[in-house]
């Protein structure tokens, strides 16, 4: 008898301990669209990790790698409106939403990555995050993506006038289709999970992304000239759902804002190493790596792309300007 009692007494000591538990540890989903041993899926996972130690157990968070949970934009969607608490988005597909995150998709605005990074540590990314924070999405941290560069199925590019009339896969935003158009390309938006297939079949020619996308989707197989036109430098965010963030108390969101840098800093010194491997294996696999000697076409191309935006968005111009002159 009294050893029943007991039990009943400890499985509800235990019920007890649990719902307490639930009360009030919040657990998190958190999406990713890279596939194991990816540098952001690494370092998220390591953010991940990070968060339950610094926040001690308050805040959990699962990860769903692979883009699992759906593509890009509609994840975007989802931590906008609160369906994922979290995710690590490439701020290319964000500029529709955000203007003002919108100025790191014009293409060659940034010199270089470091550049970027200085950009983005200045007033600049500043304006940038309060553009992303008004539309629900928080950057806790900025992730390297490097430069992004065409790749095709038949020909290297050096010029404007080899992409004419091919069709160009690129991620879902005006100013990439328009980027595509002005070169004499017809742009094709697309889920990145869609590329492959789309070069594998004709459905595209060609499409554009750093060196570890262009490897580790496989598109290297069949799509075997790579020309280094780096007309994209688009950073990544580890960004989080405004109001869960803001109901966070200041412990917390110290906490978190610290995973997700310390998550960073690792993120980048694992790009630096993946962007040496992809480059190696795919040309080791035998993909054509061509130089364009002279990137000004491509860039006088791009004015009617600056135009379309400022004149979208006349009060934005101050920032273009901001980034321009930052050294
Ligand atoms: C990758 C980026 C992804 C996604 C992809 C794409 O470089 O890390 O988030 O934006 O490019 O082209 O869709």
């Amino acid at each position: 008898m009294n050893k029943i009692i007991n039990t009943a007494l400890a499985g509800a000591a235990t019920a007890i301990t649990l719902l307490s538990g639930a009360a009030s540890a919040a657990e998190w989903r958190g999406w990713n669209i890279h596939v194991e041993g990816y540098p952001n899926t690494v370092a998220m996972d390591k953010f991940a990790e990070l968060v339950a130690e610094k926040t001690g157990g308050e805040i959990t968070l699962q990860m769903f790698h692979g883009g699992t949970l759906g593509d890009q934009p509609d994840a975007i969607e989802q931590v906008r409106i609160g369906g994922l608490e979290i995710g690590n988005f490439n701020l290319g597909p964000i500029g529709p939403i955000a203007p003002e995150a919108n100025v790191v998709s014009l293409p060659f605005i940034f010199k270089d990555v470091d550049h970027m990074f200085r950009v983005l540590d200045g007033e600049a990314g500043q304006k940038i995050a309060e553009g992303m924070s008004a539309k629900g999405l928080v950057p806790l941290a900025w992730y390297d993506a490097g430069a992004r560069s065409f790749y095709n199925t038949d020909k290297p590019i050096n010029t404007p006038a080899d992409l004419q009339g091919m069709k160009v896969r690129v991620m879902n935003n005006d100013l990439y289709s328009g980027m595509i158009s002005e070169l004499g390309g017809n742009p094709s938006p697309m889920a990145f999970g869609e590329v492959y297939q789309a070069l594998k079949t004709g459905v595209v020619d060609g499409a554009e992304n750093n060196w570890p996308s262009y490897e580790s989707t496989g598109h290297f197989e069949v799509a075997g000239y790579y020309s280094l036109s780096q007309h994209l430098i688009i950073p990544e965010c580890v960004c989080v759902n405004a109001d869960v963030f803001n109901g966070l108390t200041d412990e917390q969101k110290a906490a978190l804002t610290e995973a997700a840098q310390e998550s960073a800093v690792l993120q980048r010194e694992l790009w630096s190493e993946r962007e040496a491997a992809s480059r190696e294996k795919v040309e080791a696999a035998g993909v054509t790596i061509n130089e364009i000697a002279d990137k000004a076409p491509f860039q006088e191309a791009m004015a009617p792309v600056y135009e379309a935006y400022l004149s979208a968005n006349p009060d934005l111009r101050p920032l273009v300007e901001l980034i321009q002159a930052t050294e």
